[in-house]
C-alpha cells in the first residue's frame, strides 16, 4: 500500500482569560472542515486547538475570580472543550499550555536557544533591560506611535510602564533569512494581502523579549529563575510540543512541517516573524504554510464583552443544530475577508438553504421513491465533475464558493422537479428516469458536504444508499 500523504493543520491556541466566542469557533470550524476535508481524500490527519493559559492576562482574570490560575485554567479549558464537541470538532489533540509534557519541552527549547547561535554567529538570546509599555490584553510591548491618546487601540487601556531585566531574542540577525522565505513563498503567507503585509512588517520589528522578570504565572526558565517564559514563547512553541519535540519524535517526525497554521490577522506578527526566527533558531524548518483570516464585526460592531454582543457557538447550536451552525459560519461570507456578521439574517438563510433548500429536497425526492416503491441503485463517491470543482475551491480556501457549487447542484434538482411534476406521473419506468439521476446528485452533494455537515451528510447517504430508500424525517426544521 502505498503511504498516506500527511496533513497538519492547527488553530491558534486560545487565551482562557475569558470564554470561547463565534470569533474562537470561527477558525475552528474552518479547521475541522479542512482536516475532514482531507481525510474523506485519504491524507492521514493531524488537527491541533488548544488553549493558551500563561501570563499576566490570564493571572488577572483567575484573581478576578477570586481563584487560583490553575483552577481557573483547568474550568475555562473545559469550557472551550465542550464546546467544541458541541460543534463537532474532530481534533486530534487538544493542547494545553499547563499539561505538564509541554512545559518540559517549552524549558527544553530555551535550553537549546540559550546555547544556540544565530546565523551570523552571535548568541540567539541575551539578556538585557527592558524598558517598554506593555498592554497585558494583548500580552505585547507597544510602542508610542502604536497608542492612541496615549491608550490601546485595541482595549482602550493605558498600557504599563516597565522597566526590568529580560532576555531578548537576535531577531535582527534573522530578518533577512525570514523575508527571503517569504517572498519566494517558500513559507507561504495566504491570502498575498497579508503575505505583503508580513514582509513591511519586517521593516519594523525589532529584537524581541522572550521573557518576564514579573509575570509570575509562566513557565520558570531552566537557566535562570528570576525569569518566566514570555507568553507568546510558550503558546507558539505549543504547535511542536504537541507533536512530542523535542523529547518524544515520533510523531513530530512525521507531522512537522505544518501544513497550515489558521488564524486571523491580530497575531501575524507573531506567527509570520517571531515563529519562523524561533524555528530557524532550533534548526527546523518552517510552516509550509499559514492562512491569516480577517476579523469580523458582530452587526458592525467589534465582538466584546463590554458592548454585550459576544455570542457564544452553544446559543447558536442550540437554535439551529450543529451543522446548520457550521453551515451559516461558512456560507455567509468568503473566508479571509474582514466580515460582518450579520446575525439578524441567519434564520432568514437558515429557513432558504437549509430548511426549504436541501432538507425539502431530500424529503421530496425520498417520498416520491417511498410511495411509488421504486429500486433505484446509486453509488457513492467516484471522481465526478462537481467533486473536482468542489476540491477546487476547497484547495483555494474558497469555502463558500465550495458550498455555492453544492447549492447550485441542488437548485438543479429541484427545477427538474418543477418541471416534470412527478408526482403526476403514474409510470414506474418514466419515473425512475427521472428521480434516479436527482437521488444520484443528491447522493454526490452529500458527499462532499461531509467536512461542512457531517451528522446531515451521513443522514442523507444513509437514506439513499439503503436497499429500499424511505421518506426521511424533516432535516432541517422551518424556524
Ligand atoms: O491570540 N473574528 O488567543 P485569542 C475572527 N492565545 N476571528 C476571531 C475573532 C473575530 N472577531 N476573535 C477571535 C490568542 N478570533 C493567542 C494565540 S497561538 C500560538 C496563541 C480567533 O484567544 C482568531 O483565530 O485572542 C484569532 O486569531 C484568535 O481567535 C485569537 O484568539
Amino acid at each position: 500500500m502505498p503511504k498516506k500523504q500527511k496533513y497538519y493543520i492547527t488553530t491558534p491556541i486560545y487565551y482562557v482569560n475569558d470564554k470561547p466566542h463565534i470569533g474562537h469557533a470561527y477558525t475552528t470550524v474552518v479547521g475541522d472542515v479542512l482536516a475532514r476535508w482531507k481525510r474523506q481524500n485519504g491524507f492521514d490527519v493531524f488537527y491541533l486547538t488548544g488553549t493558551d493559559e500563561h501570563g499576566s492576562k490570564v493571572a488577572a482574570a483567575a484573581q478576578a475570580e477570586n481563584k487560583s490560575p490553575q483552577k481557573f485554567c483547568d474550568e475555562i479549558a473545559e469550557i472551550y472543550k465542550i464546546k467544541w464537541q458541541n460543534l463537532n470538532i474532530s481534533n486530534d489533540y487538544f493542547i494545553r499550555t499547563t499539561d505538564k509534557d509541554h512545559i518540559e519541552r517549552v524549558k527544553q527549547i530555551f535550553s537549546q536557544l540559550k546555547n544556540g547561535q544565530t546565523p551570523k554567529g552571535n548568541d540567539v538570546i541575551y539578556k538585557d533591560n527592558y524598558q517598554g509599555l506593555y498592554c497585558t490584553g494583548c500580552e505585547k510591548f507597544l510602542t508610542e506611535k502604536e497608542l492612541v491618546n496615549g491608550q490601546c487601540p485595541d482595549h482602550n487601556k493605558k498600557p504599563e510602564a516597565l522597566k526590568e531585566k529580560n532576555y531578548f531574542f537576535r531577531l535582527s540577525d534573522y530578518k533577512e533569512i525570514i523575508r527571503e522565505k517569504i517572498a519566494n513563498d517558500e513559507f507561504q503567507i495566504l491570502p498575498v494581502s497579508r503575505k505583503n503585509e508580513a514582509l513591511s512588517l519586517l521593516d519594523f520589528v525589532d529584537d524581541f523579549s522572550v521573557s518576564r522578570e514579573s509575570v509570575a504565572w509562566g513557565i520558570e526558565l531552566p537557566f535562570d529563575q528570576t525569569q518566566k517564559s514570555y507568553v507568546w514563547v510558550d503558546a507558539l512553541s505549543n504547535y511542536i510540543t504537541a507533536l512530542g519535540y523535542p523529547s518524544d519524535l515520533k510523531l513530530f517526525k512525521k507531522f512537522w512541517p505544518v501544513d497550515v497554521h489558521l488564524m486571523a490577522q491580530d497575531i501575524l506578527k507573531f506567527h509570520t516573524i517571531y515563529w519562523p526566527a524561533m524555528l530557524i533558531a532550533l534548526g527546523l524548518p518552517l510552516p509550509k504554510s499559514e492562512y491569516i483570516h480577517g476579523f469580523f464585526t458582530i452587526d458592525g460592531q467589534k465582538m466584546g464583552k463590554s458592548r454585550g454582543n459576544v455570542i457564544d457557538p452553544d446559543e447558536l447550536v442550540s437554535k439551529y443544530g450543529v451543522d446548520a451552525t457550521r453551515y451559516l459560519l461558512l456560507s455567509q461570507f468568503s473566508f479571509g475577508q474582514e466580515a460582518d456578521i450579520r446575525v439578524e439574517r441567519f434564520p432568514e438563510k437558515y429557513n432558504a438553504d437549509l430548511a426549504n433548500g436541501l432538507g425539502n429536497l431530500v424529503a421530496r425526492v425520498t417520498t416520491l421513491i417511498e410511495k411509488n416503491k421504486l429500486k433505484i441503485i446509486i453509488k457513492q463517491g467516484g471522481d465526478t465533475k462537481l467533486k473536482k470543482e468542489f476540491d477546487q475551491k476547497m484547495s483555494n480556501y474558497r469555502f463558500d464558493e465550495a458550498l455555492k457549487i453544492l447549492w447550485a447542484e441542488l437548485r438543479k434538482c429541484d427545477e427538474i422537479i418543477t418541471n416534470t411534476q412527478p408526482w403526476k406521473i403514474t409510470d414506474h419506468e418514466e419515473l425512475k428516469k427521472i428521480l434516479a439521476p436527482i437521488a444520484q446528485d443528491l447522493l454526490n452533494v452529500a458527499d462532499l458536504l461531509q467536512p461542512f455537515m457531517p451528522q446531515t451528510a451521513e443522514k442523507i447517504i444513509k437514506i439513499l444508499t439503503a436497499d429500499k430508500i424511505k421518506k426521511a424525517q424533516a432535516l432541517f426544521p422551518r424556524i
